[in-house]
């Protein structure tokens, strides 16, 4: 689907799905790799967690495999539409819901930025069908149109919602601002789902990815690494000792490179203090 359509999508009823987004191989890949981490790890604290759930966080430091969902080219596209440049990655995990998994109770993504609704989201969310999700299996559940509420919230029993029912391999993304939740599994086997969310990069990430992640950080893309926080944002939102933040990772990082230089100094005057600039001399 062309991207103007999805972020059409988004605009009017809060969602749009991209089918088949992923190859298989890249799939099985993803999944050996994350396997172990399933197997080995504890089912859900909480109702929101799931008690018949299994959730992995901090997935750039485990698998690999997930930078390719992270920052597929056609989901950042349609983020690069709502979002300022520098976006951030706010969270990336895996939900693997097993059977007997009960419905979440609706929620919506971007609801720790506590600002008055209705508003432009500040952040968007994507969820990637490892599984196929079916409605039997917990396929996530959205109301459409909800990105668009003040302050109404959804009753549980009778809220209008559609199940994002899609093969293995789609992506449904969607407002921060949209109401949603993760279906009951009724089948007899588990509905894995993964979940990188963005948010705008003036608010602060769900979870900590420079900490997260850590010298990991190195092995992916420019683009990650700038998503995981090693970016600054206008007029020096990030930095680090007075430096663009990618030079922890690369002392001859240029901030031309990415244009962040452009907008911002730092300068030790008996204190740091900040000047707008237009070269990336010095920053
Ligand atoms: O697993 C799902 O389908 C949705 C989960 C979700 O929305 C969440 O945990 O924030």
């Amino acid at each position: 689907m062309a991207t103007h359509q999805s972020v059409g999508e988004i605009k009017e009823r809060g969602y749009t799905v991209l089918e088949g987004a992923l190859d298989a191989d890249t799939l099985a890949r993803f999944r050996a790799e994350l396997q172990p981490f399933l197997d080995d790890g504890p089912f859900g604290r909480n109702d929101f967690e799931g008690h018949r759930s299994k959730r992995v966080y901090a997935m750039l430091a485990k698998t690999p495999t997930v930078a390719a969902l992270v920052e597929h080219p056609d989901v950042l596209a349609i983020a690069d539409e709502f979002l300022r440049p520098n976006y951030l990655l706010t969270s990336c995990l895996a939900i693997d819901l097993h059977p007997g998994e009960t419905r979440q109770s609706f929620h919506f993504d971007d609801g720790g930025i506590n600002q008055p609704r209705p508003r432009k989201p500040a952040g968007i969310s994507t969820i990637w069908a490892i599984d196929d999700f079916t409605d039997d299996n917990g396929a996530t559940e959205v109301i459409p149109g909800s990105h668009l509420w003040g302050n109404e919230t959804p009753d549980p029993d009778s809220a209008d919602f559609v199940k994002v029912t899609m093969p293995a391999g789609s992506v449904v993304v969607f407002a921060g601002t949209l109401w949603h939740r993760g279906g009951a599994n009724h089948s007899d086997a588990n509905r894995l789902g993964i979940t990188p969310q963005y948010c705008e990069p003036w608010a602060r990430q769900l979870e900590n990815m420079i900490l997260a992640v850590g010298p990991k950080a190195r092995d992916y893309s420019d683009r990650i690494k700038s998503m995981l926080g090693y970016s600054i944002t206008p007029p020096f939102m990030g930095y680090v000792d007075g430096r663009h933040p990618m030079k922890c990772l690369d002392d001859d990082f240029d901030p031309a490179s990415t244009g962040d230089g452009a907008r911002s100094e730092v300068f030790w005057d008996g204190e740091y203090r900040f000047r707008a600039v237009d070269a990336t001399e010095g920053v």
